[in-house]
């Protein structure tokens, strides 16, 4: 961990030096205009954030400190006798900058399999609520119950130096990650498998053991959390978990309290919701067209159908993409591999050909393309995970490798209190009149 610490510390003193220079000399030049319309709506196309872990390009998808996912998919260590990335190596790329050599990732294994171990007192937090409540609100339960191991904010209580706040943090997010997947684990055999508990495997990854954790031993869907838990783990910095996550650590509170907020952002249907939201409209459409195989036609109907009622086509469309995503893609490739003949994988296909030009003949809907949720439910009932509300949990413990690792770049690079202005109606037409 120390090697770690030091290695990371010397990229960040560089990166913190180049910011300094980079400032100095281009300060004061524009990143661009804001108008109006993006005042009003949502912040669409205004830069405002660093997010150093990825990129996202409109036309082409995410890239990971400059890796694309089919790169990854050949770059990063794998599991012995598995071809999908290993998402610890993907955390060591994003933290550090350099893609992971095999011993680089199994260090980071080792860590997350050393701090495990969840406290007594959170499954009981977990425990108290009723067996009804969604997932997600068990997770964040279970995360904030988590806090109290908080080294950082055990530290500042004691009178932190701000020069220390990136130790204690990565301390923490290192911490949480390990945990994350016992957490998850927990709060699936709890709601689904009348709380039988499967104890963690100590020798197996981190994604092995949280498949393990839940139950499922198929050698394939330990590949397919391999490849989620990457897939999933980043979208550069202004969607709303990782946006959310950095706001709140920008008031220093510590890693548990601003995961969890960003957590509570991801589990909105506009957001890390619309996984389970896409399973549920496919399940709602196979019982009304009474047939697990619908046609072509009948999908395009049932489209026409939901538009008309008002709802929005889960899983399609993006506030930042204008094509495929990359990471629809590469299920889609796992699902060809693993599970051709599937008939709900295959129905997502024949939504993938329904569904964009219909989406694009409204006019409207600036992407009509299907984002990463429109794939990753039908691959895991494949496997028998057919709880769809358990889905977004999996997508949050994903999540925690990319807005931890940024939240720990934030404090290393000293990022300020985030506190952008904001106006009401009234000042704007003053505005407007010129008073
Ligand atoms: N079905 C129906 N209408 C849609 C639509 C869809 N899939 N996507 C966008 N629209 C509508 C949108 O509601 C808006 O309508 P109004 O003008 O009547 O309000 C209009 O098209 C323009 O929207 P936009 O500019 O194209 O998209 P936004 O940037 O405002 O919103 C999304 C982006 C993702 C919230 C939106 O496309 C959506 O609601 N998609 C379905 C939910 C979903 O799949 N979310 C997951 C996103 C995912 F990548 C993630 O975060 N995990």
């Amino acid at each position: 961990m120390d090697i770690l610490k030091e290695r990371f510390k010397a990229k960040a003193d560089a990166a913190a030096a180049e910011i300094k220079d980079l400032l100095k000399e281009h300060g004061n030049k524009k990143v661009g205009e804001v108008t109006l319309s993006q005042v009003y709506q949502g912040m669409r196309g205004i830069t405002g954030l660093v997010t150093e872990t990825s990129l996202l390009d409109a036309q082409e998808g995410i890239r990971f400190r400059g890796y694309s996912i089919p790169e990854l998919q050949e770059k990063l260590p794998k599991a012995k006798d598995g071809s999908e990335p290993l998402p610890e190596g993907l955390f060591f790329l994003m933290l550090l900058g350099e893609l992971p050599s095999e011993e680089d990732t199994n260090k980071i294994t080792s860590i997350l399999q050393r701090r495990s171990h969840v406290p007594a007192h959170v499954f009981d937090a977990i425990d108290a609520l009723p067996i009804t409540t969604h997932p997600m609100t068990m997770y964040v339960v279970g995360v904030m119950a988590l806090q109290t191991e908080s080294v950082f904010a055990k530290k500042y209580a004691e009178g932190l130096n701000k020069k220390d706040y990136w130790d204690a943090t990565f301390d923490d997010a290192l911490t949480l990650i390990a945990r994350l997947p016992r957490i998850a684990a927990y709060i699936y055999r709890r709601k689904y498998k009348n709380s039988e508990h499967i104890q963690p495997n100590g020798l197996l990854d981190w994604s092995g053991n949280l498949a393990h954790m839940m139950g499922f031993n198929d050698e394939r869907f330990h590949e397919l959390m391999r490849l989620y838990m990457t897939i999933h783990a980043d979208h550069e910095g202004g969607n709303v978990s990782a946006h959310t996550t950095h706001l709140v650590g920008s008031a220093l509170s510590d890693s548990y309290l601003s995961y969890a907020a960003g957590m509570n952002g991801l589990a909105g249907p506009l957001h890390g919701l619309a996984n389970q939201e896409v399973i549920k409209w496919i399940f709602e459409m196979q019982a009304e067209i009474g047939s697990d195989d619908p046609t072509p036609e009948q999908i395009a109907d049932y489209v026409q159908q939901t538009l008309k009622s008002g709802k929005v086509v889960p899983g399609y469309g993006h506030a930042v993409l204008r094509k495929t995503d990359p990471r629809f893609t590469a299920q889609m490739e796992f699902g060809k591999k693993h599970m051709p003949d599937d008939k709900l994988v295959k129905t997502v296909w024949k939504i993938y050909e329904t569904v964009p030009p219909i989406l694009q003949s409204l006019g409207k809907i600036k992407n009509p393309w299907p984002n990463v949720d429109a794939h990753s439910g039908a691959l895991l009932v494949h496997f028998g995970l057919k709880e769809y509300e358990f889905y977004t949990v999996l997508f949050a413990v994903s999540r925690a490798l990319g807005v931890l690792a940024s939240l720990i770049w934030d404090r290393a690079l000293g990022f300020p209190l985030e506190r952008p202005k904001s106006v009401t109606t009234n000042a704007v037409k003053m505005w407007l009149e010129g008073k």
